[in-house]
């Protein structure tokens, strides 16, 4: 088991709750991020299957301008609406995106200057809780995320081949080089765009 699952059975527990199901090999993914019954493997599977054959350089890039065409002239009620309860709004996710992108910015510098370093995990609910998504407005959340994108890939374009093999060793993932992370990144940000996408969609459905 996880740290993240262990903790957050401890939080159910702590509340009183019903502790949430787990079996070998499923991690409670965060009910932000994933279907509630996808297990760690079918996440990484449908990931994978983002990026197969593809630029991810040219992915990540591309991801702020999608997102900003996706949300320009949605009003306000539609980005703060939560599909389910626990799940993000747009506005929340567009803070996760920027807040993730930081994560990032330090794990890549982290593997390159001291290949083979510790990456730990960090629980995302946690951090929306932290960075109270929900009152960011979607535009400085995109900002964010554009600003230290542009960064990153400003780095990555830099790199020689040997320093984009540089690693850490993900709490969660295992052994990860700057390239098997700018990759994830990539099929991280179609994940949540498609994610945006769908409650869009859903909301503008006729009733
Ligand atoms: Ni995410």
């Amino acid at each position: 088991m996880t740290y993240l699952a262990a903790r957050r059975i401890r939080n159910y527990l702590v509340a009183g709750g019903v502790p949430p199901p787990l079996r070998d090999n499923v991690v409670m993914q965060g009910t932000s991020d994933t279907p509630a019954t996808e297990t760690a493997d079918q996440y990484k599977a449908r990931l994978g299957s983002y990026v197969r054959g593809k630029d991810p350089i040219a992915m990540q890039r591309e991801a702020p301008r999608t997102l900003a065409n996706l949300i320009e002239g949605a009003p306000d009620e539609m980005l703060d609406r939560r599909a389910a309860p626990g799940k993000w709004s747009v506005r929340a996710i567009l803070a996760h995106l920027a807040e993730d992108e930081l994560v990032s910015s330090w794990r890549y510098r982290q593997m390159i200057e001291h290949s083979g370093a510790t990456l730990p995990g960090f629980d995302q609910d946690e951090w929306a809780r932290l960075g109270d998504y929900d009152s960011w407005t979607p535009r400085e959340a995109l900002e964010m995320f554009r600003l230290l994108r542009e960064a990153n890939l400003r780095m990555l374009a830099r790199l020689s081949p040997e320093e984009r093999q540089r690693y850490g060793i993900h709490a969660e993932r295992g052994r990860i080089t700057v390239e098997d992370l700018a990759r994830h990144m990539a099929a991280h940000d179609v994940n949540h765009i498609n994610q945006v996408r769908r409650s869009l969609e859903l909301q503008e459905a006729p009733a």
